[in-house]
């Protein structure tokens, strides 16, 4: 890459060298064309070099949330475990990048901040913070849909004289929290995993809990000896599995499970005995599994109780049991599971807050004043989630036709997008399970693997077809966003009282709208397969 004067040319340029980076540019490279990765970070990994945190683990087996393109790749690969802990995930993706030769076409330490489109080039500049330019007829935006970590805007904040750390960009090296009074603020599916091994280490844990999770209690295990060699030997059909289950994941997922629940029989009409038996006999799964949660809020409502019910069985003290139990809707945040989170709660050395009955006031030099006292901590753990999905490309000033900035459509319309591939008005702009993809609920590699094959057949079919450009069209992406939207439509994720990343909720001030295709990977396939042999229909061809 140069840096002023001359600008280095590619055919493609990748933003981001995580799962999604990393697969574009070996399968468009292997296209045979000349392509350029540009990543902020000094490694590959992006998820999985940054969520470093105690406890940071996939919900996918790993056997599945894994790169299925190469068999090589997944033969030689050896998991230890059948859902894999951060290092394991970080190592597979280090030693992916050596055994494809990736690394000698990524500018690592190189952030993006800046691209724009020439209509009469036909071609994107693209900008990086050191001042170098690089272009190229075709972007793809590989910058994660969980990249962007959210902090709180607590009072005071800045003037904790301890540690403060954020799970979305942990630092590299130990963090000590032994004989250390550790605050966790947030408890989605970071926060699950986190506190239970934090618990184990911290002298004290107080955990600041403003919306208690929904979880489901999992049993992640080491392989036994010779295992992992009988999967890897069944690779064909397990790939063939996954690639015809509506999540990506046929494996027994937190996903897998939710998508059973909806074959369950109703809670609505289901006797007091039958409802009590089923806290009874299956506890927490008990008081979930039950087909029209997803439909009915009160029915939602209604386990929201047999769940309270079902975690007081865990949790010896009646009063930390109440203030663990959800008030907001089952299903309309993404499905956690976790290893002991309830049985921490029964440790000496945590104690629970409830934000809802004692709000934060503000963080001081020595802790966290809440409405009810001061906590005092050495170290405060946000665990606050991150700007999904579009807080990656809004971190750049992304202009295209007529200079229109990305950052000001998507703020002002909302997140629009057609397939989650592309945004009208942003030419030869490919984006990575964007929003109306269906990574949001399902397993993200698996969806990656079709979006990057989806663009790379794209692009050879322009070149042969002597095509410069490709445009999604405003109706036909309009049309998209609709028919997303109108199959959550009839479910709790649409219910007023739903706020998560799924739909922008958890951001100030962000639009929002569910981002989620929801019909399920195959299907998504379908429909992009169809446009694709309609010769791309929907899109613009110049
Ligand atoms: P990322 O891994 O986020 O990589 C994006 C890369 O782009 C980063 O390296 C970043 O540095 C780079 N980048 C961004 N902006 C710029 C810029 N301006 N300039 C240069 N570089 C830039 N999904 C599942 O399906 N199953 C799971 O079990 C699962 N577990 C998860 C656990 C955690 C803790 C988190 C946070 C997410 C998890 N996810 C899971 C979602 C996860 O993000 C995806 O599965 C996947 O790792 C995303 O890969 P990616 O390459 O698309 O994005
Ligand atoms: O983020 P979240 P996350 N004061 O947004 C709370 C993936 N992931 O990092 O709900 C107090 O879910 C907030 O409270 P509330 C997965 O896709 C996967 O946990 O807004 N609290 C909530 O409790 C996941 O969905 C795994 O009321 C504040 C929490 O912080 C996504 O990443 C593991 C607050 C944020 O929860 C994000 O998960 C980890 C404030 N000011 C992550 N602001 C797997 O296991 C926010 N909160 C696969």
């Amino acid at each position: 890459m140069t840096i002023d004067g001359d600008i280095a040319r590619f055919d493609v340029i990748v933003v981001g060298a995580g799962f999604s980076g990393l697969y574009a540019l070996h399968h468009l490279r292997e296209l045979g064309l000349r392509v350029r990765v540009l990543e902020k970070a000094h490694t590959v990994g992006g998820t999985w070099l940054v969520n470093r945190y105690p406890g940071a683990r996939c919900d996918i087996e790993s056997i599945e949330y894994s790169y299925s393109f190469s068999e090589e790749i997944q033969q030689e690969w050896v998991w230890t475990e059948t859902m894999s802990a951060q290092p394991e995930i970080e190592a597979y993706l280090n030693f992916v990048a050596d055994r494809l030769d990736l690394r000698r076409d990524i500018d690592f330490e190189t952030t993006v901040v800046a691209m724009s489109y020439s209509d009469e080039a036909a071609e994107w500049t693209v900008r990086t913070e050191d001042g170098a330019t690089v272009a190229a007829p075709f972007v793809v935006a590989a910058t994660g849909i969980l990249s962007v970590p959210l902090e709180p805007s607590i009072p005071g904040m800045d003037r904790f004289t301890g540690t403060s750390l954020h799970t979305g960009r942990w630092p590299d090296g130990v963090v000590d929290l032994s004989g250390k009074r550790v605050g966790v603020v947030g408890t989605g599916s970071t926060g699950v995993q986190l506190i239970p091994v934090v618990a184990r280490e911290a002298e004290h844990l107080t955990v600041f809990q403003r919306s208690p999770a929904y979880t489901l209690p999992w049993r992640v295990r080491t392989f036994e000896p010779g295992e992992l060699d009988e999967l890897k030997a069944s690779y064909p059909q397990i790939r063939a599995a996954q690639r015809e289950h509506p999540v990506g994941a046929a494996r027994l997922s937190a996903f897998s499970v939710l998508l059973e629940m909806l074959a369950k029989p109703p809670l609505k009409t289901a006797s007091a005995e039958e409802r009590t038996k089923a806290v009874e006999t299956d506890g927490i799964m008990g008081a979930l599994n039950w087909g029209d949660l997803f439909f009915d809020i009160e029915a939602n409502q209604m386990a929201a109780e047999l769940y309270g019910q079902a975690v007081a069985r865990i949790v010896d003290d009646p009063a930390t049991a109440r203030a663990l139990t959800p008030s907001h809707p089952f299903a309309c945040k993404r499905p956690i599971i976790d290893q002991g989170y309830y049985e921490t709660f029964n440790r000496d050395n945590v104690t629970l807050v409830d934000l809802r009955a004692d709000p934060i006031e503000s963080v001081c030099p020595n802790g966290i004043q809440t409405a009810a006292g001061l906590h005092e901590l050495d170290v405060i753990i946000y665990a606050t989630g991150f700007d999904a999905m579009t807080g990656a490309l809004n971190s750049i000033d992304v202009r295209g036709r007529g200079g229109a900035s990305l950052r000001e459509f998507w703020t002002e319309e909302g997140p629009l997008s057609y397939l989650g591939l592309a945004v009208a008005g942003f030419p030869n702009l490919f984006t990575i399970q964007g929003p109306g993809s269906p990574s949001a609920a399902a397993n993200f590699v698996a969806a990656m693997e079709q979006n990057v094959e989806w663009i790379g057949a794209c692009v050879s079919y322009l070149r042969e077809h002597g095509f410069r450009t490709i445009e999604a069209l405003p109706e036909a992406q309009q049309e998209w966003v609709d028919q997303a939207t109108a199959l959550v439509a009839a479910t709790v994720l649409v219910h007023p009282s739903c706020s998560s990343w799924y739909n922008g909720g958890n951001v100030p001030g962000k639009k929002r709208m569910y981002m989620g295709y929801t019909a399920g990977i195959p299907e998504y396939r379908r429909r992009c397969d169809e446009i694709a042999d309609a010769g791309y229909a929907g899109f613009k061809l110049a």
